[in-house]
C-alpha cells in the first residue's frame, strides 16, 4: 500500500527520479549509505534497491551518476546468501549483467572486508563491481531505488 508517508518521501527525491516503462528509478545521493541501510531506505520509498534488467536501464542509471559527477552507487544485486550466486533483491531473474573486467572478484581489501564482497555497485563507466556493503564495513555510497508505477 502506498501511504502518504511514502508519497512524501518520493517527492523529496523528485529531482533525481526518472521513469522507464512501468518503473521509476531514484538515485538517492544526498545521504550515502551502506548497501544494507540503503536497502532499508528503499522500503521507505515503497520500493527496493534497483534491478537493472537491460542495457537501456544500465545506461540511464549511469547517466544519472555522470550528470551529478558521482562515480559509484549500490544496486539491488547481491551474493550474500550464496557466494558467487548473484541475485536481484526484487526477485527478478538475472538475465543481464555488465561486470567490469575481472569482476566480480569477492576481494577483501581491509580486515573489515573479511567476508569478501557481496553487494554490487554500478560505476559511472557503466560497469559493475562487487563491493562490501555490510554496515560494519563502512563503505557508504549513493544508491538506486526502484518502485513500480502500476
Ligand atoms: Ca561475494
Ligand atoms: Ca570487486
Amino acid at each position: 500500500m502506498i501511504t502518504a508517508e511514502i508519497l512524501k518521501k518520493r517527492k523529496e527525491h523528485a529531482d533525481s527520479t526518472f521513469v522507464h516503462e512501468d518503473m521509476s528509478y531514484v538515485l538517492v545521493y544526498r545521504n550515502p549509505k551502506s548497501w544494507e541501510n540503503a536497502r532499508s531506505y528503499a522500503r521507505l520509498l515503497g520500493g527496493e534497491l534497483a534491478t537493472i534488467p537491460n542495457d537501456i536501464v544500465n545506461t540511464l542509471c549511469a547517466e544519472q551518476l555522470i550528470a551529478r559527477k558521482l562515480t559509484t552507487a549500490w544496486i539491488g544485486l547481491t551474493d550474500q546468501n550464496e557466494e558467487r550466486n548473484f541475485s536481484w533483491v526484487s526477485g527478478a531473474p538475472l538475465t543481464y549483467t555488465h561486470w567490469l573486467r575481472r569482476e566480480p572478484n569477492n576481494r577483501a581489501r581491509k580486515p573489515a572486508d573479511s567476508r569478501g564482497e557481496d553487494h554490487v555497485v554500478l560505476h559511472s563507466n557503466y560497469g559493475w563491481n562487487d563491493h562490501n556493503g555490510y554496515e560494519d564495513a563502512g563503505h557508504y555510497f549513493p544508491f538506486f531505488v526502484e518502485y513500480s508505477n502500476i
